[in-house]
């Protein structure tokens, strides 16, 4: 089509991914534990054991897969992209809810404007340093409020929880937000992660208890 552009393809995502902002803003305060939680103040740290110590000085982050312009940022790269702060909630599939989380770090809509996806690209595979992977729809990684983030309530993100950057999908139960990220693969076909191949749900949106497939 004459007007498949560019320009139109990030649009129509954006418009896609519109309907999660819609869905997120809406929802009145007596509302905001998602079925099945439990609210905790503390900030629980769940991962499969192997922390990866990767110093920002040899952090990398590889883009790849089919996008007109695949990439490799180091720490100072990462660091110069336009910064945004956001504001969300965390959801964890083991039940425990954490409210205002202060994220500083680069929106994924300005990843996807920078590794120009191709219009086959669909899916999105996430790898980790030690070794995670999870994966998810382009449509959810392009939500308004997704992130790579390097800091949290105003400090570096500590190692435990990911640093130096980690992905931040806030409207997806939190085994889809990978600690270490390594590379961000954008793929025509999915391919499921670590725990989507031990019978965790596909999609896992909390507010519709998607916990098990
Ligand atoms: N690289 C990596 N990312 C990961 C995991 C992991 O084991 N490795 N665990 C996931 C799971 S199951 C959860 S609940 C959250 C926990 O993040 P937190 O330890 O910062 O609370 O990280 C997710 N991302
Ligand atoms: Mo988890």
């Amino acid at each position: 089509m004459a007007d498949d552009t560019k320009l139109t393809r990030t649009k129509q995502l954006w418009a896609q991914s519109g309907k999660f902002l819609t869905g997120h803003t809406s929802r009145p305060e007596t509302e905001r534990l998602p079925p099945g939680q439990h609210l905790v103040n503390n900030w629980p740290v769940l991962d499969l054991g192997q922390t990866p110590n990767v110093p920002r000085e040899r952090w990398r982050l590889d883009v790849g897969g089919v996008v007109d312009n695949p990439f490799s940022w180091d720490w100072a790269t990462f660091a110069a992209q336009p910064q945004v702060e956001k504001t969300t909630d965390i959801h964890c599939v083991t039940t425990w809810s954490r409210y205002d989380n202060l994220w500083e770090g680069i929106s994924t809509h300005h990843l996807i404007e920078m590794a120009q996806p191709r219009p086959e690209a669909t899916f999105v595979l996430f790898t980790s340093n030690d070794g995670y992977t999870t994966n998810m729809a382009l449509s959810d990684f392009a939500s308004p409020d997704a992130m790579l983030v390097h800091s949290w309530q105003g400090e570096p993100l500590t190692l435990e929880h990911g640093g130096p950057v980690r992905v931040v999908v806030p409207h997806l139960y939190f085994w889809k937000s990978a600690k270490w990220i390594r590379r961000i693969d954008f793929a025509s076909e999915d391919q499921l992660g670590f725990w989507e191949v031990r019978g965790y749900h596909n999609h896992a949106d909390p507010w519709l208890e998607e916990r098990y497939s």
